[in-house]
């Protein structure tokens, strides 16, 4: 193991959860996503997706940052799997471009965007690091957009095609793939709030788009199982309390409802073949019949992404009747502002084994903040370390509690393109300087390899 990163243990903070409790094939990885580390977004015949376009509005991204060059991830892919390697994850979860595959999202494929993903799926399996492919983190083709993007039903049967080529291309060494990341964010923050791409903020687009989403999950599913049977096939979601903001009583209602749109609009139809009593009514002008039996799909695993509760407040003026609340100004934070609640970590975990019955996958957990090197270059993140002790602590009380959880994901590797909040808000277990693009390990990322260290195999 590589000096930089492998510390002494008796530097480090001991790790606390009792990793006695995990199974002996537990899964330690890490998670990133396309827009947000590979840059190159004008390379070897990558089309535009709505990210680039978004990023050029006067006023969405702070710094008017962009995810052009991002971590240069595309040109140095192999340093950053050595990093992984010399760390001791064993499993890395990805994103697939699909204008980098699918410059104008269907029709013709662009082949030296595939033989990205060939050059990163092969070096991974060299360093015995599981590829985790997901087809979709938000880079909607722009060309698709210009059709009207997810509020157009034919997104399915185009979705469907990429997975199928994906899954034709990749499935010989990929296992395990996602149909999307966080779809309640994607949709919600881009069609209804606009606060991400493509920057609508229209109710009945959102709900064409949750829908059209929902159908394409299950399009995907099909056309990733024909091809390939023995693929194991998830989907990735937020699952966070949603909590009154504290006052008023119809606060409570509030929460409900963000929860209905946060937590469950997506999983619910894709396993239950049924939305959320609160919004059902909504969807209904965008369903045809035979929709629901085409979005639920029998899935291998269920992946939870989770970072803090999330709080609802009551607004009449909003037009889905809530808006985002604060925490309790008592709640201890992260340096990104988010709360810091491991028990509710625990609980989701609980909860979600039981309500979907599938092997749970801890697909995204972190801690976001503004860390930089101190005078000897060393990036001390104890915020970090801190918060991932505790979290990993609770998913271990959760397994004790019966949860079949197989495996945690760190987001992120590295520091990268946080959306809105532009490179501005850091999660990555190596710091990137945006400027050189120098990776450094930080304290957290030798922490890590030491609480992965007792369960390798090698
Ligand atoms: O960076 C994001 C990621 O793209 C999706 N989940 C939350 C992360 C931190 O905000």
């Amino acid at each position: 193991m590589n000096d930089k990163i492998a510390a002494p243990q008796s530097e480090l903070p001991g790790a606390e959860l009792d990793t006695a409790l995990l199974r002996p094939d537990f899964l330690w990885g890490v998670s990133t996503s396309s827009y947000q580390i590979e840059g190159a977004a004008h390379e070897d015949g990558r089309g535009l997706s709505i990210w680039d376009v978004f990023c050029r509005q006067k006023g969405r991204i702070a710094n008017g940052d962009t995810g052009d060059i991002a971590c240069d991830h595309y040109h140095r892919y192999a340093e950053d799997i050595a990093l992984m390697r010399d760390m001791g994850v064993r499993a890395y979860r990805f994103s697939t471009a699909w204008p980098r595959l699918l410059p104008r999202g269907r029709g013709a494929a662009n082949e030296q965007g595939f033989a990205f993903y060939d050059r990163l799926i092969d070096r991974l399996l060299e360093a015995r690091i599981e590829p985790w492919l997901c087809l979709y983190h938000w880079d909607l083709p722009q060309s698709l957009d210009d059709l009207g993007g997810w509020t157009n039903r034919d997104i399915a049967g185009w979705f469907a095609d990429y997975a199928a080529l994906v899954a034709q291309r990749y499935g010989d060494r990929v296992k395990h793939f996602a149909t999307f990341n966080e779809p309640s964010v994607s949709t919600l923050f881009g069609y209804a709030l606009g606060w991400n791409a493509p920057g609508i903020a229209d109710k009945s687009s959102y709900y064409k788009a949750a829908h059209h989403l929902n159908l394409a999950h299950g399009a995907a599913v099909d056309a990733i199982r024909d091809l390939r049977p023995s693929a194991l096939i998830g989907a990735i979601h937020n699952r966070q309390p949603v909590l009154p903001e504290s006052g008023k009583p119809e606060n409570a209602h509030a929460a409900a409802l963000l929860d209905a749109h946060w937590n469950l609009l997506f999983p619910e139809p894709q396993s239950f073949a049924a939305y959320p009593a609160l919004i059902a009514h909504e969807m209904e002008p965008s369903q045809k019949a035979g929709d629901m039996a085409r979005i639920c799909r029998r899935l291998d695993w269920f992946g939870v992404n989770h970072y803090s509760p999330i709080y609802a407040r009551a607004d009449a003026a909003s037009q889905l009747g809530f808006a985002w609340g604060k925490p309790p100004a008592s709640a201890q934070q992260t340096g990104a502002g988010w709360s810091i609640h491991p028990d509710a970590f625990r609980d989701v975990l609980i909860a979600a084994w039981r309500r979907y019955g599938l092997p749970i996958y801890v697909t995204e957990n972190g801690s976001g903040g503004n860390d930089a090197p101190d005078a000897t270059g060393a990036i001390a993140d104890k915020a970090r370390i801190d918060y991932l002790r505790a979290y990993t602590h609770a998913m271990g009380e959760a397994i004790r509690a019966g949860a079949d959880i197989r495996g945690y994901f760190v987001w992120s590797l590295l520091d990268n393109f946080e959306w809105g909040a532009g490179f501005t808000n850091r999660f990555g277990l190596v710091h990137v300087d945006f400027k050189t693009l120098r990776r450094t390990p930080k304290a957290s990322a030798r922490w890590y390899a030491g609480l992965i260290r007792p369960t390798r195999k090698d």
